[in-house]
């Protein structure tokens, strides 16, 4: 028992006393006890918190963090993230206060725009920052409504039910008059959206065929273009761990395991597994390689094509060539993908004579005309006819947030709802929030083109002018393509509002930056496990607020208090009564479901949850140990048809041939992409592969000192085959110069024959640090991939970003090392 027990109960039983109050001082005394918190905090001792990557048990000493461990060890496979909590809260970087950029602040009608990112900052109290947000938002709102607004605001903010910084910004914009919002996402951009025309889901973000079964009945496991080693280190919502403990047991299973990705990663090293290296975004190419071989040696399933898939006929004329004088032979794919035509023709006979699971990551859907990869894999899988089989098909979520680890009979903790739908958890980046929202990848061309006419997925959309944008939890200097265009859309705004924890590079483009918390200074609370709902994690606050940070959730409370819409807000709770409210509904739901009775869990009334500081763990059912994905289709395609037109799987689909585009034609189809190693007159000499960081979260942890571990001459390292860099005169740890015609960035060499000659491989993540931010075209010298990508969208259906797909030259950096400046304060004048 500690002090914090007591006061909270002491805090409750006043609450319980507020209740004859007129409501307006009800309010005010709730959010003066927000503020507060109403209890004390443990100043030594433990916290069992969360993270994207997991339950955290911190050790508190005098009120300071000073470790961080995981809570439990389920495989021997580590996960640093985990290790850093104490510098995440106590980073150099942090924003301690409330800053208005200098321009600004004289004028903000006429802010100097081109000054973002250059000018000075001068520290304001936090009551008058408040004051003129809301003042410059009514401003805007009333001389351009809702559609000068942007509030899209993408990005993995910390996990949490309640303190959801995007859901949280949209419910204040919702509530105050309405926003322009963003669709889809930049994790499966182009997959999303052709997916549903294929299978009728989603299908990216669908649990999978579950992992027992796996290592029970599959004789093959294909791991195509992912790095789940890599990305199972984090989740959504909080990592159920469970993951790694079966890919160490599929490491373990003897089972033959190939590896077809031009980098060799991670997971490929970890798992040992044969290694194919095609030529970066060419897999359509090698797809239609196998399906001809498979066509022609009659090694496919008839019965599975004729129950289960509309159009086959139709793709057949193109795979043969009768339509475009193009048969596609392994021999054809060959010279396009850089892999021989006996290995993509041995491929295909393996695949079709073994029990065969075909795993696929989302990194090759990142990519020009990125809706294709998958499509294909679908088609291929169709003519190996195991689709919906224990142990067969595809599943595009194994590598991320434990796809396929059985799914829990479980309460359902549910979050602070938008103002127009109901709760966020799962996928809640992907609910309707706004009235009006344009392709999330597409914010710079929006900036810079308002009233310019798109195609998406069959609609027509117009870009608004927006003239305010507000940004939380989520870091565009970083995430979006082709940062030089950004930093030019960028000064199109008046004014630019962001949340933050860090001085972040997109903190820095702001006009009014606002301190936020780390999910550590405050209380929420979080399923465990985005697919296995295997418990529920408290979040217990474990230390006081640095400097003047505040929660989103205050922060906007008291923007509401501003626009008169408080009550509405807040629903006259406070952050820990929200918390409260959704635990007991969970806890209802699991009374209800008999829990205790069917399998022993037992949960806790909610005080007695929160005062022990532990999670609940729930229990995966038989029936979703046995989980097949796609069974029920399988078993009856009439009684279960899918959700496509046809109900079948469209290997050809009408839909989209009726929208005549002549980049997503109305089958799978090999387009060449903008840029890649097959072309002609390429505009330069490397692919550059920029994959998800092992060791980061995007940019999250670029801040702290696990950086040192893999930093390389000081910066992001980017992997060079031996035989390139011996050409281009590149020794091991060199600083390089990486560049095209959109950029140019500083980076460390790792040589390493992990990587195919022609490609080289440098990971998102690293924050933006331009030498000149006066300049145009500044280096960076920290190594920020999206500085050299490509900021066009995938095709007119998904309007996806193209993250992989751009090429770039790369030579030794002779002039003078610049020090880096980004993960210092900016210069603040008090
Ligand atoms: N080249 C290239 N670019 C890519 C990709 C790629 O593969 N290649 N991948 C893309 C993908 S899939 C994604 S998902 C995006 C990721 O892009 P982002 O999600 O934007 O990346 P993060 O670094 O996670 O940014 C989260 C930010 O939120 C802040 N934050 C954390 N918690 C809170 C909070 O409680 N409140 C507030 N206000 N802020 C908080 C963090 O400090 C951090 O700056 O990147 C995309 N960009
Ligand atoms: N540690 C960590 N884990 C993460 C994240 C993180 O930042 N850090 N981010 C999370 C998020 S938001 C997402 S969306 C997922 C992303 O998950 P993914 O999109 O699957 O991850 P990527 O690293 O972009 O790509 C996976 C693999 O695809 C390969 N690849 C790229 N292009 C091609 C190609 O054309 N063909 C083939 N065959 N392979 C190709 C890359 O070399 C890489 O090994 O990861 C999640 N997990
Ligand atoms: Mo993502």
């Amino acid at each position: 028992m500690s002090d914090t027990n007591l006061s909270r109960r002491s805090a409750l039983k006043t609450i319980g006393a507020l209740a004859a109050l007129p409501l307006f001082m009800q309010t005010e005394l709730f959010s003066s006890q927000n503020a507060s918190k109403g209890f004390t905090l443990i100043t030594n001792g433990e916290v069992i918190t969360a993270a994207h990557w997991g339950v955290l048990k911190l050790s508190i000493k005098d009120g300071k963090i000073v470790d961080s461990k995981p809570l439990s060890k389920t495989s021997d496979i580590k996960n640093p993230l985990q290790d850093y909590t104490a510098e995440l809260v106590y980073a150099k970087d942090r924003i301690k206060y409330p800053y208005v950029r200098k321009s600004y602040l004289q004028n903000p009608d006429d802010p100097k725009r081109e000054l973002r990112g250059a000018d000075e900052w001068v520290r304001v109290e936090y009551k008058d920052a408040i004051k003129l947000i809301a003042k410059e938002l009514k401003k805007t709102r009333k001389e351009r409504g809702a559609d000068g607004i942007f509030a899209g605001s993408y990005g993995w903010k910390s996990s949490g039910n309640v303190q959801n910084s995007r859901i949280l910004l949209h419910r204040f914009m919702n509530l105050s008059g309405g926003f322009v919002g963003s669709l889809g996402d930049y994790s499966t951009g182009a997959s999303q959206i052709i997916m549903p025309h294929v299978v009728g889901s989603i299908e990216v973000y669908e649990q999978q065929t579950s992992w027992p079964l796996i290592l029970e009945h599959s004789d093959v496991v294909v791991i195509w273009g992912a790095n789940p080693i890599a990305t199972l280190r984090i989740a959504w919502t909080v990592s159920d761990e469970q993951g790694f403990k079966y890919f160490e047991e599929l490491k373990k299973s003897g089972k033959k395991l190939i590896f077809i990705d031009p980098v060799k990663n991670e997971t490929c090293q970890y798992l040992n597994a044969q290694w194919i290296a095609p030529n970066p975004n060419t897999d359509v190419a090698m797809m239609l390689g196998m399906m001809y071989e498979l066509y022609k040696t009659n090694s496919y399933s008839k019965e599975f094509l004729e129950n289960y898939t509309t159009g086959f006929d139709k793709f057949l004329p193109y795979l043969l060539g009768d339509s475009d004088k193009t048969p596609k032979t392994p021999e054809w794919a060959a010279k396009i993908c850089g892999v021989d035509a006996k290995t993509i023709k041995t491929l295909a006979h393996t695949f079709y004579d073994n029990k065969t699971m075909i795993m696929s990551g989302w990194g090759m859907q990142r990519a020009h005309h990125g809706e294709q990869p998958h499509w294909a894999l679908v088609t291929l899988c169709s003519m190996l006819g195991q689709i919906g089989t224990k142990g067969g098909g595809f599943g595009l979520s194994y590598h991320y947030s434990n796809g396929g680890v059985p799914t829990a009979k479980a309460g359902i903790v549910g979050g602070i709802s938008s103002g127009t739908s109901t709760g966020g958890t799962g996928q809640s980046w992907l609910q309707k929030s706004a009235q009006f929202a344009f392709p999330v990848a597409r914010i710079a061309e929006a900036l810079l083109n308002p009233g310019k006419t798109i195609d998406h997925n069959g609609k027509k959309i117009t870009y608004p002018d927006i003239d305010f944008v507000y940004w939380v939890g989520g870091n565009p200097f970083v995430h979006h393509q082709d940062t030089n265009t950004l930093v030019k859309a960028w000064k199109k705004p008046r004014t630019v509002v962001v949340n933050e924890i860090y001085w972040t590079p997109t903190a820095r483009m702001a006009d009014i930056v606002m301190p936020t918390t780390t999910s550590y200074e405050r209380d929420d609370i979080s399923m465990l496990g985005d697919y296995s709902n295997l418990g529920i994690a408290p979040m217990k606050q474990a230390v006081k607020p640095v400097g003047e940070s505040k929660d989103d959730f205050e922060i906007f409370t008291d923007l509401a208090k501003e626009f008169d819409i408080e009550k509405e807000y807040t629903e006259g709770k406070t952050a820990l009564e929200w918390i409260e409210q959704f635990y007991t509904a969970a806890y209802e739901q699991a009374k209800k479901m008999q829990l205790a009775e069917l399998n022993g869990v037992e949960m806790k009334p909610f005080k007695e949850f929160w005062t022990e500081n532990k999670p609940v763990y729930f229990m995966p059912t038989q029936e979703s140990e046995a989980y097949v994905r796609f069974a029920d289709f399988i078993e009856d395609p009439i009684l279960n048809p899918l959700g496509t037109p046809s109900g079948l799987i469209e290997i050809y689909s009408e839909t989209i041939e009726k929208m005549k585009y002549d980049d997503c034609h109305a089958h799978a189809t090999w387009f060449e992409p903008i840029e890649w190693l097959g072309m002609k007159d390429k505009p330069a000499q490397f692919h550059m592969i920029t994959s998800h960081p092992t060791d980061r979260l995007h940019s999250q942890l670029n801040n702290v000192s696990l950086r040192d571990k893999y930093a390389v001459a000081g910066r992001e390292p980017i992997w060079i085959n031996p035989k390139d860099a011996k050409a281009k005169g590149i020794k091991d740890g060199d600083l390089v110069r990486v560049f095209n015609a959109r950029g140019q960035i500083l980076a460390g060499a790792v040589l390493t024959d992990d990587v195919k000659e022609g490609v080289v491989k440098l990971s998102e993540g690293a924050w933006y640090d331009p030498a000149n931010p006066k300049e145009d075209n500044t280096i960076c010298k920290n190594g920020s991939a999206n500085v050299l990508t490509i900021d066009i969208p995938t095709s007119k259906l998904a309007n996806g970003n193209i993250s992989h797909t751009l090429l770039v030259n790369i030579e030794v950096y002779k002039e003078k090392a610049p020090e880096l400046s980004i993960f210092k304060h900016p210069d603040l004048k008090a």
